[in-house]
């Protein structure tokens, strides 16, 4: 029996248009390498919905019209930087909220809960660790109402039938008066979504390389790094960015999990990651296609990122 990551690689691999998921990415250095390009300056969505979260915290709660205590539940809270901001606006207002940051990082948990508890020992915390969707349900059995947050854009990775399916099931498991504050990435001026991606520094060409590395790791393939590429390309009409590796000879790589040779051409492609732009009419429209219904966006002073609040 071979597990998820192998079917998957296996599938990708051997398809006519060869293409791994970037969900893959994220091993314990893919996640670092991810740290280092959130602290890039040209990656603008970092610092645009820090802003967003830092400026505009009372508008936000002012339109969730909540009346009397409520909680935030944090789809993959991750290191909560971002969050720390709203949280700190809602504990130094003395609003009575409880905050359940999710994620399947029992590590990154650990460690949001030690420095919120320090930075902010007033702050009720719980924080769970495992499937959202499972901890969404449990939390339907709340007496309060929710604010569900899913920040840092991460929407933007799926294509546009898997974002649907995938906000439908929030949806399916919130309650009445529960509402969704979802971070999107704004389609902008073309050059400076390929700097953010494209990078000089050749921080997201690591990122998606070490993708092979990790194959090489965990099902014991032979890919040389070294003749492989990275190229990204922003097409500012579908506002989508899609990535991929290069094969930069005519080889074959041995994953020995699989017991498959899979041969690549010269130049030939693997495409590794959609990163997706929207306008503020398609927020909308994705909001409304997943049966939500969308209140307000919430932009940053450049109109880079939005946080939209949807019901
Ligand atoms: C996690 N996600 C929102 C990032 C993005 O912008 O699509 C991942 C990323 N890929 C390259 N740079 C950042």
């Amino acid at each position: 029996m071979i597990d998820t990551f192998a079917q998957d690689v296996l599938n990708g691999l051997t398809a006519n248009n060869k293409y791994l998921s970037s969900k893959y990415f994220y091993d314990d250095n893919g996640s670092r390498i991810f740290q280092e390009i959130m602290n890039m300056p040209e990656y603008y969505p970092t610092n645009a919905e820090f802003e967003i979260l830092s400026m505009q915290s009372k508008q936000i709660i002012e339109a969730l019209k909540f009346i009397g205590p409520f909680n935030i539940v944090e789809l993959g809270a991750g290191d909560g930087f971002k969050t720390f901001k709203l949280l700190e606006y809602l504990v130094s207002n003395n609003v009575d909220f409880h905050y359940i940051p999710i994620d399947i990082s029992q590590e990154a948990i650990d460690m949001l809960s030690t420095r919120l508890k320090k930075k902010l020992p007033s702050l009720k915390i719980h924080p769970k660790v495992g499937d959202y969707f499972k901890i969404l349900k449990e939390n339907r059995k709340s007496d309060y109402p929710s604010l569900l947050l899913f920040l840092g854009g991460n929407i933007g990775n799926y294509k546009k039938e898997e974002a649907i399916d995938l906000l439908g099931l929030i949806h399916k498991n919130m309650k009445i008066g529960d509402k969704l504050l979802i971070g999107v990435d704004l389609k902008k001026n073309p050059i400076i979504i390929h700097n953010a991606y494209y990078d000089k520094h050749g921080i997201t060409k690591r990122f998606n390389l070490n993708l092979l590395l990790r194959i090489n790791r965990e099902l014991g393939a032979d890919f040389k790094i070294d003749d492989f590429d990275f190229y990204c390309h922003y097409n500012p009409i579908t506002g989508d960015v899609k990535s991929y590796i290069i094969s930069l000879t005519k080889q074959t790589v041995y994953i020995k999990t699989l017991d498959k040779h899979i041969t690549f051409d010269y130049n030939e492609l693997i495409w590794t990651e959609l990163s997706k732009k929207y306008s503020p009419d398609e927020i909308s429209n994705l909001a409304k296609a997943s049966h939500f219904k969308p209140i307000t966006n919430f932009l940053d002073c450049k109109h880079y990122f939005a946080d939209s609040l949807w019901e």
